[in-house]
């Protein structure tokens, strides 16, 4: 679209109390006034003054101004389309190697709205993510060398290039999740503003409450990298600012995805297959629901209302997933869902009872749901053990047949509005801490 400047436009329309044309002020006849002679000017001087002075109650001629020359332009969308078929339109920023290569897990997955953030241009080669943005200050060329300051005034001195880039990509999205690795300088230190912008750009597109819109996947460090206290000391301060931001509701949900419990869970990982496994597990798990959310069941369905709400309630989510052996057995779902919990990889040490709400799918073969007896009640038990021992939080169902799972059960639990894992903080909490300390080894 052309420029407009309102001070060249000469006749200025204002609309009478009864929508009726006024013509107020005409800057353009005192111009013209000083180019006549003097005697001129009079004379001339006391007709526009007439002319100004038009009243509501006269007829004015209709006049045409300069504005109706300027064609408006269509405006064009050139939003990225949305490939992954869920039932929610999600938005994925990273930032730092770790949130850029956590949102590349999910633009593999169809999430096309996205785009990644660093200050290093070396460690953006091999993202496979379309849209990147490199953002440095004068003199940084290798990153933010662990320095979360750094990286918030890095962040700052473009954040509105960090919203532009929102509103060329994203056009209309459900939710916008920004992700982060903790320890590091680039992704902790820059991960607020980009909340900040996130919530400006969800005002922007209507979405109403921007603060239960946005939410945050963000990781913690394995021990062996937190035994340098540069690095724990970041995750502990960044860890515990957003998760007193995700109790305080103001973004939801916050997922912690656990490095140091993923190491201890599957030691069988190899280094290679480590973070991959890590990322893919998160963007699959999150995707299952969002995709599960827009099929219909013949049994029980859970829709994108259950979904949404699960991811607004505020606080912590968790989420986990297992396959059911002996479904036959009435305690075999219940155990499946517990079991979910404890081999999630996302952090422990929530207090479960004190959860909001609970998403339960339960997927399994057509021939098992045709076939063996008694399973609704099974399935039956196992929602209302989570619903137990997450303090009678409410439990959105989900109950799906699927043909290619034929002979085998799966079941997915998420649960959201967890409060603080501080035991967890603390644990990584280097000795001789101090908030904000500089120059942390
Ligand atoms: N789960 C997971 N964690 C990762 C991955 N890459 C790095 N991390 C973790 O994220 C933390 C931060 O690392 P980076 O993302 O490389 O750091 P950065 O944000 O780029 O910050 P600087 O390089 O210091 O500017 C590390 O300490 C690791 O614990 C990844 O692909 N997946
Ligand atoms: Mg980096």
């Amino acid at each position: 679209m052309k420029d407009i400047n309102i001070n060249s436009i000469d006749d200025v329309i204002y609309l009478g109390a009864k929508g009726r044309k006024i013509l107020a002020k005409t800057p353009y006849v005192e111009k013209e006034q000083e180019k006549l002679p003097q005697e001129h000017q009079e004379t001339t001087s006391e007709f526009s003054k007439e002319q100004n002075e038009v009243t509501e109650e006269e007829d004015m001629p209709i006049i045409s101004t300069d504005l109706e020359e300027f064609e408006i332009e269509e405006f064009e969308d050139e939003s990225i389309e949305d490939k992954s078929g869920g039932a929610l339109k999600f938005g994925f920023i990273g930032i730092g190697q770790c949130g850029s290569r956590i949102a590349e897990a999910f633009c593999h997955l169809g999430y096309s709205k996205c785009f990644i953030i660093n200050t290093a241009l070396q460690d953006m080669d091999k993202n496979t993510v379309p849209n990147k943005m490199l953002i440095q200050l004068e003199g940084m060329a290798g990153g933010a060398g662990k320095d979360m300051e750094i990286a918030r005034r890095t962040m700052e001195s473009d954040k509105d290039g960090i919203y532009n880039k929102m509103r060329n990509l994203f056009g209309e999205v459900d939710h916008i999740f920004i992700c982060a690795g903790l320890g590091g300088g680039t992704g902790g230190g820059g991960v607020i503003t980009v909340i900040e912008m996130a919530k400006k750009y969800m005002e922007y597109i209507n979405v109403p409450d921007s603060d239960k819109k946005v939410g945050v996947i963000a990781t913690l460090p394995t021990l062996g990298e937190s035994s340098s206290p540069l690095v724990a000391g970041n995750a502990y301060e960044k860890g515990n600012e957003l998760s007193t931001l995700a109790d305080m509701e103001e973004i939801t949900p916050f997922v912690i995805v656990d490095n140091e419990k993923v190491q201890k869970l599957y030691r069988k990982l190899t280094v290679k297959q480590f973070f991959p496994t890590i990322n893919n597990s998160v963007a699959q798990l999150l995707h299952i629901f969002n995709s599960i959310a827009l099929e219909s069941s013949e049994y029980v369905s859970f829709d994108s209302t259950d979904f949404q709400s699960v991811l607004q309630v505020g606080g912590h989510m968790i989420m986990g997933t297992s396959t059911v052996r002996n479904f036959d057995s009435n305690t075999s779902i219940s155990e499946a869902l517990k079991k979910n919990l404890s081999k999630t990889l996302l952090a422990s040490n929530f207090d479960l009872s004190r959860a909001k709400a609970v998403a339960c799918i339960v997927i399994g073969g057509d021939d098992i749901f045709e076939n063996v007896e008694g399973l609704m009640n099974n399935v039956e038990y196992g929602f209302d053990t989570i619903a137990a021992f997450t303090g009678n939080a409410k439990v959105h169902r989900g109950i799906y047949s699927d043909e290619s799972r034929n002979g085998r059960i799966n079941v997915y639990t998420m649960i959201s509005g967890l409060e603080k894992p501080t035991v967890r903080y603390e644990k990584m909490k280097p000795v001789n801490y101090k908030k904000g300390k500089k120059g942390r080894k």
